[in-house]
């Protein structure tokens, strides 16, 4: 039917570092595919960055170098809603509402803030402690049906549903408790350097950055930790060949070949010729994204048209959801 309304899902990015082969190879990459199957929104979540102190500078550059780099590796803002969470006062302004209807026994409990606080001694502050409440704010402002997640955000999506439960228990049906939305196999790409760790931006060394020279990927990639067995073949065996195994699975993703493929394609010929084949094969995947993010970064007109475009349409849906909330907690409406 023509009409049929399409399932709204969101998610929020935190522009707190530079984008790596692991974000793209696990979630990025897959959410060009949502957008035709569902009415969707993402947002750079700002306001949820400055929980741990950021250069303003450094801050500003990497949420526009961020909404280049959506658009080039494919997320369509013709087909999307694609915002800036701070562009949007209504985030901050169902946060505070919320924060309200939570309970600080309940807050206590998220394992993020204990994680972040112990990483964070000298700077555990009120918003630290508050954030789900405003990622909660975040998500039932628009409604949703999914909310796409890692496992670690399970349990503020989890904390989203409590809160709006307790508030439609006093006031009724007002907000729509959305599900997590775990992704079908989200891939777990590993370190080049430490291989039993996930490739993280907070170890550079072993992360490959979407907007690196090919000849760092390249260095990068013949540098790579490959595994001390005897055999040196390239073989599937992410138990005794972490190394070789997470070098497949990138050679996999990035040219769509099977594990058996690559086995035969590598048949005795060892690491030595495995590492740099993965490095081109890599380079040549971002390459198209990293030449489109450049070209849109000397676009700035183009580019604020989409963030202002994607605030108006968000905002006029939040507003909704807010008003409604207002009205049920007993505020005045401001006069006509
Ligand atoms: P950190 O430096 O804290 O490790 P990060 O690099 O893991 O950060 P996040 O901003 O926490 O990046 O993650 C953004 C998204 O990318 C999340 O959905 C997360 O699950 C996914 N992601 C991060 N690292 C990987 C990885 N190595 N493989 C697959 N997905 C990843
Ligand atoms: N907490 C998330 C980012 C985030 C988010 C959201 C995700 C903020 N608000 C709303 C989904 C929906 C993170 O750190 N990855």
């Amino acid at each position: 039917m023509e009409n049929e309304t399409k399932k709204v899902m969101i998610s929020g990015i935190q522009p707190s570092g530079e984008l790596h082969l692991g974000n793209y190879l696990g979630p990025l990459r897959h959410w060009p595919e949502m957008i035709d199957e569902f009415d969707c929104y993402f947002f750079l979540a700002d306001l949820h960055t400055i929980t741990v102190r950021q250069d303003p500078a450094e801050l500003r550059k990497r949420t526009l170098t961020l909404i280049a780099q959506y658009i080039a590796c494919g997320l369509d803002p013709e087909k999307c809603v694609l915002f800036i969470q701070s562009h949007v006062p209504a985030h901050s302004q169902l946060g505070w509402v919320l924060n309200c209807y939570t309970m600080f026994g309940e807050l206590s409990r998220m394992t993020q803030f204990k994680d972040k606080s112990a990483r964070n001694a000298d700077n555990i502050n009120a918003g630290l402690f508050t954030y789900p409440v405003l990622m909660a704010a975040d998500i039932l402002l628009y409604q949703p049906d999914f909310v796409p997640v890692g496992e670690d955000q399970k349990q503020h999506v989890e904390i989203c549903r409590d809160i709006a439960g307790r508030f439609n228990g006093i006031y009724g049906d007002v907000l729509k408790a959305p599900q997590p939305y775990i992704a079908k196999v989200g891939a777990r790409i590993m370190s080049l350097s430490t291989p039993n760790s996930k490739m993280s931006k907070s170890q550079p060394e072993g992360c490959v950055f979407l907007m690196e020279k090919p000849e760092d990927i390249a260095r990068k990639f013949k540098r790579a930790v490959t595994d001390s067995d005897t055999e040196r073949c390239v073989r599937w065996d992410l138990e005794h060949k972490p190394g070789v195994s997470n070098l497949m699975q990138i050679y996999a993703s990035a040219t769509g070949k099977s594990y058996e493929e690559i086995e035969r394609e590598f048949d005795g010929k060892g690491y030595g010729a495995f590492k740099p084949a993965v490095g081109e094969a890599v380079v040549e995947v971002l390459r198209p994204i990293r030449e489109e993010t450049g070209r849109l970064l000397a676009d700035k007109a183009y580019l604020e048209g989409v963030y202002r475009a994607g605030a108006e349409k968000a905002e006029y849906i939040a507003n909704k959801t807010l008003r409604k909330v207002y009205k049920k907690v007993g505020f005045l409406p401001p006069a006509k």
